[in-house]
């Protein structure tokens, strides 16, 4: 069975670490969110494709969840010294990610190539992709005026409220070189637990990407849990954005693109209203969907490859 994991930060990522566990290596494809790429001391930073390698090679930091494992801070302590911005925490193991990434782009190489050829340096197995390799990067509209994504998310830590998203050159950019052809062949798509708004919306926002999803089979497990986000700001967006968060508010986002859905078993008494909601037959299936540990995120891979079994 061939699966397509789209995949944002850390959530995202770990349940593309269990996929990548439960399926024969080959089998998996995931497509990342680039939306919240951006440029820090010139460097080319791409967070949720670094998380997700990083994730899937097993050197992601156990803390943070972004970043790598046993990392070092000298070069950010030296910054810190001089005064230079320090908001965003570049790691010294990391750094060396960027310098690498910025050198081959600089050098003409596009962030796929960049991709595939630090996945193989890390071991990786898996296809992973940028959603694009042209720029769209999210501008978040705020009380505070509009915010690049990052210095709402990380230097303002989510405080501003929101009310929308640009993903700037969506209209321009194009779908990553293997991006089509692995949706073509994928038996289903899994929307992992990452943002709807920010970490998966962005994908969805490069055309024909949702057109060509609309042909398959597209599961997703909510990141939401009762009214709140697993992790980082997605509940409050929803509240923000005038919609109260819930596993049912997550399905009415993506709509119409879902065939399968599930959710965590708190939020059992929600699937009767799921299923019989106005934007279409969605089949639900309620499941613990906490990923503490690397065995709960095979457990919950392994249940969604087989409640998506049901529905091909
Ligand atoms: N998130 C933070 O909250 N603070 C940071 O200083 C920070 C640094 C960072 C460095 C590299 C990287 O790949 C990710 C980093 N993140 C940091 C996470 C990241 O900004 C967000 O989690 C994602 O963009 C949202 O998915």
């Amino acid at each position: 069975m061939k699966v397509v994991a789209l995949a944002g930060g850390v959530g995202g990522a770990k349940l593309a670490y269990g996929l990548a566990q439960a399926l024969p290596a080959g089998n998996l494809t995931v497509i990342v969110n680039t939306g919240d790429d951006f440029e820090f001391f010139g460097l080319k930073v791409s967070p949720d494709l670094d998380t997700v390698c990083y994730t899937l090679a097993g050197i992601a930091n156990p803390k943070t969840g972004w970043g790598r494992a046993d990392e070092t801070w000298h070069t950010l302590e030296g910054l810190e010294e001089l005064g230079a911005p320090d908001w965003f925490r570049l790691g010294d193991r990391d750094l060396a990610t960027h310098l690498e990434r910025t050198r081959r782009l600089k050098n003409g190489q596009k962030l796929h190539q960049v991709t595939r050829d630090f996945c193989r340096a890390w071991g990786v197995e898996v296809a992973v992709f940028p959603m694009s390799d042209d720029p769209v990067p999210t501008q978040v509209k705020t009380d505070e005026g509009m915010l690049p994504f990052q210095e709402y998310f990380v230097r303002e830590r989510c405080r501003p409220r929101v009310s929308g998203f640009i993903f700037q050159g969506a209209d321009k950019a194009r779908p990553a070189p293997g991006v089509k052809e692995s949706i073509q062949d994928a038996d289903m798509v899994v929307i992992c637990p990452s943002n709807p708004w920010v970490s998966v919306d962005p994908i969805l926002a490069v055309s024909p990407i949702r057109e060509w999803l609309q042909e398959k089979t597209v599961l997703a497990v909510s990141p939401i849990i009762g009214s709140r986000a697993v992790k980082g700001p997605a509940a409050k967006m929803f509240r923000e954005m005038g919609i109260e968060p819930s596993a049912f508010a997550v399905a009415g986002h993506y709509g119409s693109l879902l065939s399968g859905f599930v959710i965590d078993e708190e939020d059992r008494e929600q699937v009767e209203e799921i299923q019989s909601a106005a934007w279409g037959s969605v089949s639900v299936c309620d499941t613990n969907t906490w990923m503490e540990t690397e065995e709960e995120r095979v457990r919950l891979a392994r249940e969604v490859l087989a409640f998506g079994k049901t529905l091909i």
